[in-house]
């Protein structure tokens, strides 16, 4: 608490030195204490591998590789492991934790050290891609190979590094004339979530309650003492991933404190101009990255401010965050130009959206911040603070105005963005969500781009999302149903027992990082069946397909 009292006090220091006060900087040291308050308890549990398995090449396997059974952990435990040298465990699902093991049955005293490398797998391809020469964008050490070197023998040896995987790879990689086995195996799997989450209809299609549960687990394992973005990377809150988890949350484990901590670590953490950073970290003492600011993250704190305060009538943190939001909001007006977000103006923050660098992100943008304008003015309404921000609603009918102008083609009746006029699918859907095109509009623009192959289509469970919402929002339950359940069922039918940061149907090894086990594969903003599903109980349980 002392060292983040500094941290504010540094700031306010650094920015008074250039005369004037930081935003917030009354208020930091308490948000910083209410989110120190509000540190969740993880729940511990000891789990225990199923089996030995082996990697099979298959090419209708998801990126070409599968595991097979190839014996009980008996066959490991009671034999020589310096005349086996490797070993692939499978813990049966995913899981988030600490991993030991013991080395014992000894046949002579230990006589030197034994060496390890231990490599550990979200899915099997990740064990059967060499990672060196690392061809990655992001750091090498988030893939999870540790060397591990045994002093002395028998030993019971913890790695402290938290990983998250299914599998483990274990190799010999030193030894000496001692023989020896592996056993032992255990994995301490953390979670904060806790309660249960309401059991579906009994009714519900089996296919929809295979995805729920895959949905859940996956909420549940980027459930740490922040809402975590992947538990294998980059372990820390993002507003983006914070907005769809806590969405889940509110329909399945309603562990609103969580929420609530993320909420203000993020307002304790903006920058001297009170101005959100995208992400923040809590080690080793919470602090923002410095200079990473989303125009569209920013807006969309408001937003799960208001979903927060709906969800849980707790008035008294909307009321302290608010000042937070409208910060935000009167920040990204200044972007207006004729009432059209102004992509030239700088400082140009990254406007994330998905991972598809060939959208073009200003019809999106524009929608986007409509919504975001309008769902905070609802919530100024609920805290009766209308009079403070009078002005918005006639800037988000004047939006509305411009951007039925200048991004639809209303003979066509579909929305284009950029020079070329691209036709998107997030194009269409936050013009429906922001309300600029109608119901019937937007089913009109949606069906339009549904049957366009030139269409930019979704190259994320992030961007997913908010096509389902948007179908959803037009009454086209049966087209939502229809791709919920083919996207994550999708996902499922691969194997997936968490559901992945990045998934192209048609791209099996599509990687942002250009480096496919890279990617996470347990992805917090890909949980949100979990919220469609719960919340729209009468479109989601029907009978459907069956995987
Ligand atoms: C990556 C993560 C995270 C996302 C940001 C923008 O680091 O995938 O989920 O919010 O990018």
């Amino acid at each position: 608490m002392i060292r983040q009292s500094l941290w504010a006090m540094a700031l306010l220091v650094a920015t008074t030195a250039g005369a004037q006060r930081a935003w917030f900087a009354s208020e930091r040291d308490t948000w910083l204490r209410e989110a120190a308050e509000n540190i969740p308890p993880l729940t511990e549990r000891i789990e225990t591998p199923v089996g030995l398995v082996e990697s099979v090449r298959d090419t209708g396997a998801f990126q070409g590789w599968r595991m097979i059974p190839a014996g009980d952990m008996d066959s490991l435990y009671g034999h020589s492991f310096k005349e086996r040298k490797e070993v692939i465990v499978d813990f049966g699902r995913h899981m988030t934790g600490y991993f030991s093991f013991d080395i014992g049955r000894l046949s002579a005293d230990a006589d030197a050290p034994l060496r390890f490398r231990l490599t550990f797998a979200e899915v099997p391809a990740e064990l059967n891609t060499p990672f060196d020469p690392y061809p990655g964008g992001l750091s090498r050490a988030w893939l999870q190979d540790e060397v591990v070197t045994v002093m002395d023998a028998p030993a019971t040896v913890e790695l402290s590094r938290r990983v998250a995987f299914r599998y483990v790879k274990i190799e010999l990689l030193a030894w000496s004339s001692f023989d020896f086995a592996v056993t032992g195996m255990r994995f301490r799997s953390v979670t904060s979530a806790s309660g249960e989450p309401k059991p579906l209809a009994s009714t519900a299609d089996p296919t929809i309650v295979r995805i729920n549960r895959i949905g859940l687990a996956t909420l549940a394992e980027c459930m740490q003492t922040v809402y975590e973005d992947g538990p294998k990377r980059d372990r820390r809150l993002w507003i983006g991933d914070l907005y769809l988890e806590s969405l889940a949350n509110t329909y399945s484990f309603r562990n609103h404190g969580l929420t609530r901590r993320c909420l203000y670590l993020l307002a304790a953490l903006a920058d001297e101009e009170g101005l959100l950073h995208a992400t923040v970290f809590e080690y080793p003492e919470p602090h923002p990255q410095t200079g990473q600011h989303c125009m569209d993250y920013s807006l969309l704190y408001g937003v799960t401010l208001y979903e927060y305060l709906n969800a849980t009538g707790d008035r008294a943190t909307a009321e302290a965050l608010w000042p937070v939001v409208v910060r935000q909001v009167e920040h990204a007006m200044t972007y207006l130009r004729d009432d059209v977000y102004d992509m030239e103006k700088q400082p140009a923050w990254w406007l994330v959206f998905d991972w598809k660098d060939d959208l073009n992100r200003h019809a999106p943008m524009q929608g986007l911040m409509t919504f975001a304008i309008e769902q905070s003015y609802e919530l100024a309404k609920l805290l009766g603070r209308e009079s403070e921000v009078a002005g918005w609603p006639r800037v988000v009918s004047r939006m509305k105005a411009a951007s039925r102008r200048v991004f639809y083609d209303r003979r066509e009746g579909v929305v284009v963005s950029g020079p070329d006029r691209q036709r998107s699918y997030l194009g269409q859907v936050w013009m429906i969500l922001s309300g600029t095109l109608s119901p019937r509009e937007g089913e009109r623009a949606l069906r339009t781009v549904l049957a366009d192959p030139d269409a930019c289509y979704p190259g994320s469970p992030y961007a997913y999302h908010y096509l389902i919402e948007a179908m959803i929002r037009c009454g086209m339950n049966d087209e939502a149903r229809r791709r919920l359940t083919e996207y994550w069922g999708g996902m499922a039918a691969l194997g997936a027992d968490t559901f992945w940061e990045v998934y192209d149907p048609t791209d099996h090894f599509k990687s942002p990082y250009n480096f496919f086990p890279v990617n996470s594969y347990c992805h917090a903003w890909s949980c949100t069946p979990v919220y469609f599903i719960n919340k729209y109980a009468d479109i989601f349980p029907v009978s459907y397909t069956h995987l």
